[in-house]
């Protein structure tokens, strides 16, 4: 079980909105057929096996696969990563306070059995300035298997206060993300998270998405982590996400910017 909101049935975009930003956190479930999922997970399994191992270090884990890139190693994963729901809720939170925003960073992270509950941490915290009331991103998780408590569901430390210490939280705030294979949980960039520790005998693999303000520095630089021709074969709107868009007439402008805001288009 888990305290946190689970809407089922297409839910609408302002009472999910409001639970995440009541609890730090918010859970749709099944927001797709299984049918894509495993598409997404067949796609991203050579990858995982050739070069997961790449990631591991103490705050990863040592029994941990992780991906990055993933736009370039799973076309599936566009489904995800651009489905409509989702941008509603990146619309609702994060275009208050920027023109347009982008893809921060686009993560697959398979936790094997014996693996240790990841540290809790903030993903604003690597933008050095925080501006009181605004997010500077949301993150979306996807279940590729079922989130269990004993495979280690996403720890998510609810009603975080984003002038909190680390130090502060109470760890009975701590809930895990128990939610059904192709179910998505959204998270604040304000709030304290974390991967489980798997204490089953299965991986646990997840997709985890962040969206962040088009005025900001993505964390994982797309334009050179995506082959050029990979992310020419995308749709405009993945693109956009992508950061082939300026923000703004001044922000990021390039030949070709698809709202023409380079001098000459
Ligand atoms: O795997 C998870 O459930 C969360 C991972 C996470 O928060 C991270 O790696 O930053």
């Amino acid at each position: 079980m888990t305290m946190l909101k689970s809407f089922t049935n297409e839910p609408q975009t302002d009472d999910v909105t409001a639970a995440l930003l009541n609890d730090g956190g918010v859970i749709i479930e099944r927001l797709v057929e299984e049918a894509v999922i495993d598409k997404v997970s067949e796609e991203l399994r050579p990858h995982f096996d050739e070069q997961g191992h790449r990631f591991q270090n103490d705050f990863n884990g040592y029994k941990t696969l992780r991906l990055g890139g993933i736009l370039g190693l799973s076309t599936t994963s566009a489904e995800l990563i651009a489905h409509p729901d989702v941008m509603n809720i990146a619309d609702a939170m994060l275009l208050p306070h920027c023109e347009n925003y982008r893809i921060g960073s686009c993560t697959a992270i398979e936790i094997h059995p014996g693996e240790k509950a990841q540290t809790l941490h903030r993903d604003d915290d690597f933008y050095p300035i925080p501006i009181p009331g605004v997010e500077f991103q949301i993150s979306a998780m996807w279940a590729l298997d079922d989130f269990t408590m004993e495979n280690g569901a996403t720890r998510v430390v609810t009603k975080t206060h984003p002038e909190n210490s680390m130090e502060e939280m109470n760890s009975a705030d701590v809930e895990q993300a128990v939610m059904p294979k192709g179910s998505v949980l959204f998270y604040l960039g304000s709030t304290v998270h974390g991967g489980g520790a798997n204490r089953s005998e299965a991986p646990r693999k997840g997709l985890i998405n962040t969206y962040s303000l088009g005025w900001l520095r993505q964390e994982e630089n797309h334009y050179l982590t995506i082959p050029r021709e990979v992310a020419a074969a995308y749709p405009e709107h993945v693109r956009r996400l992508m950061g082939y868009q300026s923000h703004g007439a001044y922000l990021g402008v390039y030949p070709g910017d698809p709202d023409g805001n380079w001098f000459d288009s």
